[in-house]
């Protein structure tokens, strides 16, 4: 939706509305929601009547959750609105949406837990769908939730949501980090010095909520939540107000001193909707934004970033006191050591093959556990069912989807997404990307890309579902495409078991390293065509701490969960189609037409052709099925040395498996998932063809 289509539809929303009679005014996307969700209950200490609630239940407040990244806005979230919230994705953005609603005091409190951003710009897609929720759809009340042991830092965006005179409540969340820290804050002084109600609280323990709720409802009710203003040095402060004056005319749903600053600081969209309404403001913007520079020195956007800085730098210094403690605390002598230019790579090298080793020995374990056990059910299916067409269609589709399904999800996944949560919250997972920021580069990426990289190693799966960590649409693209190459958990059965048990560790070593390199040319080649220029690494590294046990359990659960809705139904579909071309006798003749791709150009049996279709479904079927096409699990009766690497390297690079597809499909759309399919599958086989003519030309095996 444009941008001005949305002022339109949602211009009716006036802020600030708090009778009865709003509910029937919220947004339309608002309403939808709310209906769908199940209502945590917040009534409070049971301070009101029943007569007293019952009267003002009707009321109705939007209150949005926003602020740095890891600040503790889903965990506040998630006490307030228990488990059964509704999360979705923004319109059109892969950007999940945490909705979730309350009783507190009479209200039905919707909230909403908005992306962690670090500025109102629009760099990123998580800042503008911050910036035009709060701007646009306003909600009656922001919550700024602010980290208090890194207060300065966090006060940058406090002052910007203050710049968008929005009514709003400081959460002065973390306390207990900060006290660990040595610092102490006035929190009545920041509340006096931004104008804005300031509450401490610390969210895992629930600590001040209830208070924060309140505030809520007694800015609502009094609308007393309007926040100082911020004035900027004199220079910018002229400069502001005349423009401010200039821009006062047009009616714009922002507040005009908000519209100046942007307009100062060279925002596109506001600099694009004031070129509708007259283009002349724009060029006394330009005569100002001159002014500035010729007397800063900086552009004009520097100059404000570095002044609202120094402003938070004052505040902070205001307010609070800094008792150091006398030994440098633990986690910061880990944070020294995991982030040193030297000794953190053996250490980061260390924890991922630990717990790569970790992971694919528990999969490897209970997943040839679970698909026995589930196999042993075909036994019992059969008794039931017997063993005809329709009967071999059923279990061959929904029996054997679910078996493959669940022996991938519950072995690898679950670990997997166990094992990152709890890297990303201990703190370590940013470590690492700031680490590999250099390498990453090289393809136009930043280190955070390499997090989904790491991930694919597992699964592809939840690799493409990961590459969301990505700022950009163009970056996540990227990302997606260059980790649906990564050999995964899958991937790694066929190396090994077949280059690997056959010609020697070595020659699988080598595959992976040739892997690498393919990885990263596309990588490269991709970054060269998709035009753009990698953003910085943004990336607030906070402290070391123990992983939160709930938010571990609950990131896992919902990935999870997402698996099991996405990837299922597909895997379902698609051993459906290919069990019914097995009863209908198709695939041989698929063979067949696959000849002269998998014989005369890449040199292998027939045969080999029908696997391979198998390996859509799960790569290390790609090794499976050859065993039962060949009739023997010995692979050197039937494949030369030069085959087994040809198969292998096509199996490694010649299709997403379906599970990668869907994820790719939900990530960036049919189009671009069959474009990366399509790109892939044809890139197998030139590298398959090619490297069964150098290694015949060769002579080495
Ligand atoms: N010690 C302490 N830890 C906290 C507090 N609040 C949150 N945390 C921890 O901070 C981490 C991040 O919290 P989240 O709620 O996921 O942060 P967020 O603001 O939603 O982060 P994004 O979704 O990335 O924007 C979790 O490990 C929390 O357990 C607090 O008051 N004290
Ligand atoms: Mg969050």
């Amino acid at each position: 939706m444009g941008f001005s289509e949305k002022i339109r539809r949602y211009g009716a929303y006036s802020r600030n509305q708090s009778d009865s009679s709003q509910v029937g005014t919220l947004p339309r996307a608002h309403r939808a929601s709310i209906q769908g969700i199940q209502i945590g209950n917040w009534e409070g200490n049971g301070a009101e009547s029943y007569g007293e609630s019952r009267q003002v239940m009707k009321k109705h407040i939007v209150i949005a959750l926003a602020g740095n990244a890891n600040v503790g806005k889903s965990v506040i979230f998630n006490h307030l609105t228990g488990m059964h919230q509704h999360i979705g994705n923004w319109p059109g953005k892969t950007v999940e949406r945490a909705e979730g609603t309350l009783h507190f005091k009479g209200y039905t409190i919707d909230i909403i837990d908005l992306p962690g951003i670090y500025s109102l710009s629009t760099f990123s897609i998580e800042e503008i769908i911050s910036r035009e929720y709060i701007a646009i759809e306003n909600p009656d009340l922001v919550i700024n939730v602010v980290d208090a042991s890194v207060l300065e830092r966090n006060l940058y965006f406090t002052l910007q949501l203050i710049e968008l005179e929005t009514p709003m409540i400081v959460a002065l969340n973390q306390m207990d980090m900060a006290t660990k820290k040595g610092i102490k804050i006035d929190h009545k002084r920041l509340e006096k010095i931004l104008g804005v109600p300031t509450i401490p609280t610390i969210a895992p323990s629930h600590t001040g909520l209830y208070e924060l709720l309140q505030a809520a409802v007694n800015i609502i009710e009094k609308r007393n939540g309007t926040p100082s203003k911020i004035e900027y040095g004199k220079e910018i402060e002229e400069k502001i107000q005349k423009l401010s004056k200039l821009v006062e005319r047009f009616q714009l749903p922002f507040p005009a001193r908000w519209v100046a600053i942007k307009l100062l600081e060279g925002d596109k969209q506001v600099e694009g909707k004031i070129r509708q309404l007259d283009p002349r403001t724009l060029s006394v913007v330009k005569r100002l934004v001159k002014e500035i520079e010729s007397v800063h020195g900086h552009s004009c956007s520097t100059v404000i970033t570095s002044e609202r800085y120094e402003i938070a730098g004052c505040i902070a210094r205001e307010v609070q006191q800094i008792v150091p403690p006398l030994m440098p605390p633990i986690r910061e002598r880990l944070h020294t050591l995991t982030t040193h230019g030297i000794f953190g790579y053996p250490i980061m090298a260390a924890i991922i093959l630990s717990v790569f080793f970790g992971i694919f020995s528990f999969g490897d374990y209970t997943s040839g556990l679970t698909s026995d056990l589930l196999y042993g059910l075909e036994h019992i299916f059969q008794n039931l069912f017997g063993s005809g067409i329709v009967a071999k269609l059923v279990w061959g589709s929904i029996g054997e989807g679910l078996i493959s399904g669940i022996s991938i999800a519950l072995p690898y996944l679950l670990p997997f997404y166990f094992v990152l949560y709890i890297l990303e919250d201990s703190g370590y997972l940013c470590r690492v990307a700031f680490l590999m920021d250099n390498v990453m580069h090289k393809m136009g990426l930043h280190g955070k890309a390499f997090i989904p990289m790491m991930l694919g190693f597992g699964c592809n799966v939840p690799a493409c579902l990961g590459c969301r960590i990505m700022e950009t649409e163009r970056e996540r693209l990227l990302t997606i495409f260059v980790v649906t190459l990564v050999p995964c958990a899958a991937t790694t059965v066929i190396i090994l078991g077949l280059v690997g048990a056959y010609m020697g560790f070595e020659w699988a070593f080598l595959l992976y390293v040739v892997d690498l390199i393919i990885i990263f040319a596309l990588g490269r080649a991709a970054f060269k065509a998709l035009p753009g220029e990698p953003t910085g690494l943004i990336m607030e590294m906070h402290d070391y701490r123990v992983p939160h046990a709930q938010t571990v359990l609950k990131q896992t659960w919902f990935r999870l969960k997402e698996y099991i809705k996405m990837a299922l139904p597909l895997i379902i579909a698609g051993s459906f189609v290919i069990k019914l071309a097995d009863i209908l006798n198709l695939l041989e003749p698929t063979a067949d037409v696959l000849s002269p791709i998998t014989v005369s150009w890449l040199g292998l049996p027939a045969i080999t052709g029908i696997a391979l279709i198998f390996g859509v479904l799960r790569k290390e079927l790609t090794l499976i099925m050859l065993a039962t096409l060949l009739g023997t699990s010995n692979f050197a009766e039937a494949l030369e040395p030069v085959q087994m690497i040809v198969f292998t390297l096509v199996a490694m690079l010649y299709i997403p498996c379906i599970s990668t597809i869907g994820a790719l499909v939900k990530e960036v759309g049919w189009k671009k998932a069959v474009s990366i399919t399509i790109f892939e599958i044809a890139f197998a086989i030139v590298v398959g063809g090619a490297a069964n003519r150098l290694l015949l030309l060769a002579d080495i095996l």
